[in-house]
């Protein structure tokens, strides 16, 4: 999307999902996506946490507090600001949050095979995530509550990300339902019938054939932390820990 093009989400919601989930191709150019990418593979490795399924990198910093919900005040990284926090800002979707923007971004990188277990945003974000993908595709589940609240389990939708793609959450899509990527070193089964936002993909070709090979993809899952301290009212849980 040219940064000329005016962005509006009407034309981007997914009608098939509960409210709110909306799709964005080609949120950011090729050559922003490269931007964000060599900037990410500057940062030395002991930045990252390595899990055993991802790797990701939490910032401007990890949550703190017994709670881990509070983020201590500092400014996001610049590669991560400019191009996609002011292009969010077009879309006023942070507008009634607390810091009318996301103050936190979650980097993962995900290898072929690799994924994360379906959860739930949770409590300590205002209501509203924004997902960019980078360099290559994913496949994200999404899966009901039971009336006991508990995960259905069988995912009911599939969502499909493109490198570039904007994928936000919101409203009761983002309280009642949870979402995980499966471990997969393709996708299977893809087509108009399994993917919720099939009709919105800027190209369709990598997928027609049904199949798709995983390759390295990071995103940028953007939010805005509810609670946030100033560095000396962070003292107090840094000395706890
Ligand atoms: O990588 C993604 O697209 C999903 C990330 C996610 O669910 C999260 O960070 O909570």
């Amino acid at each position: 999307m040219a940064s000329s093009d005016a962005l509006t989400l009407d034309s981007a919601r997914i009608s098939e999902l509960p409210e709110s989930g909306f799709y964005v191709p080609n949120f950011i150019l090729p050559e922003e996506e490269q931007y964000i990418l060599q900037e990410i593979s500057k940062l030395p490795s002991t930045r990252w946490t390595v899990l055993s399924h991802r790797r990701l990198l939490s910032l401007p910093s990890q949550l703190t507090g017994t709670a881990r919900d509070t983020l201590i005040a500092a400014p996001m990284p610049t590669f991560l600001s400019t191009v996609v926090l002011d292009r969010l800002k077009q879309l006023s979707l942070f507008k009634g949050s607390p810091h009318g923007a996301p103050n936190h971004c979650l980097v993962n990188e995900y290898q072929p095979g690799q994924g994360i277990m379906p959860h739930e945003d949770g409590p300590a974000y205002y209501p509203v995530t924004a997902t960019v993908s980078l360099a290559a595709h994913t496949t994200l589940d999404i899966y009901k509550k039971n009336d006991q609240g508990e995960r259905e389990a069988i995912p009911t939708w599939r969502i499909l990300q493109e490198p570039r793609s904007l994928l936000i959450t919101t409203s009761d899509m983002y309280k009642s339902t949870l979402h995980g990527i499966p471990e997969a070193v393709e996708d299977t089964d893809l087509g108009p019938e399994t993917i919720v936002n099939w009709d919105k993909l800027a190209d369709k070709t990598p997928f027609e054939g049904g199949v798709a090979k995983r390759q390295t993809r990071i995103s940028l899952t953007y939010r805005d932390v509810l609670k946030v301290a100033k560095v000396g009212g962070a003292m107090k849980f840094i000395n706890k820990r």
